[in-house]
């Protein structure tokens, strides 16, 4: 059985994870309206992993006699100066639900709820993945450079990432 505040934060995370979902759906629709087909098709696989994440609290937080909430989901930005900008974001957001899961663990030890705090290690091993494979993006983009024909290969090469997380 899970506590009020832990219900509350579980439920508020929820929504962090729609809002990941739709932030990824929301960009992938700027790369495709820019003609990068590649972060545009990684991208929209990206939302629905994050739905997945989202469905995974939901399931966990009902399963405990509780009942999980939507609640409202503000829209993401539709505009991104560059896709290295666009990336950044993404990259920048992530580290940030990485902080917002480090402080749901720590408010499950902190009450020993040893059950969300041993649901909650997915969570922390998928951080680690994603920060990796957004930071690595990162660095393609700035090793291609987005100058010429550079966002040509920076889309090809995104695009061949598709699957390989
Ligand atoms: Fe992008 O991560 Fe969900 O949790």
């Amino acid at each position: 059985m899970l506590s009020k505040n832990l219900v509350k934060k579980l439920n508020d995370h929820v929504n962090l994870e729609f809002y990941s979902s739709n932030l990824y759906l929301q960009m992938s629709s700027w790369c495709e309206a820019k003609g990068l087909e590649g972060c545009a098709a990684f991208l929209r696989a990206h939302a629905k992993e994050e739905a997945d994440h989202m469905e995974r609290l939901f399931t966990y937080v009902n399963e405990t006699g509780s009942m999980a909430v939507v609640g409202n989901i503000k829209a993401p930005p539709t505009e991104f100066s560059s896709v290295s900008d666009l990336f950044q974001k993404v990259y920048d957001h992530e580290c940030s639900i990485t902080k917002e899961i480090n402080g749901l663990v720590s408010a499950s030890l902190k009450e020993e709820d040893y059950s969300t705090f041993n649901f909650l290690q997915w969570y922390v091993a998928e951080q680690h993945e994603e920060e990796h494979i957004f930071k690595l993006i990162l660095d393609k983009i700035s090793i291609i450079g987005e100058e010429g024909a550079g966002l040509f290969f920076i889309d090809r090469a995104i695009g061949g990432m598709l699957g390989k997380k």
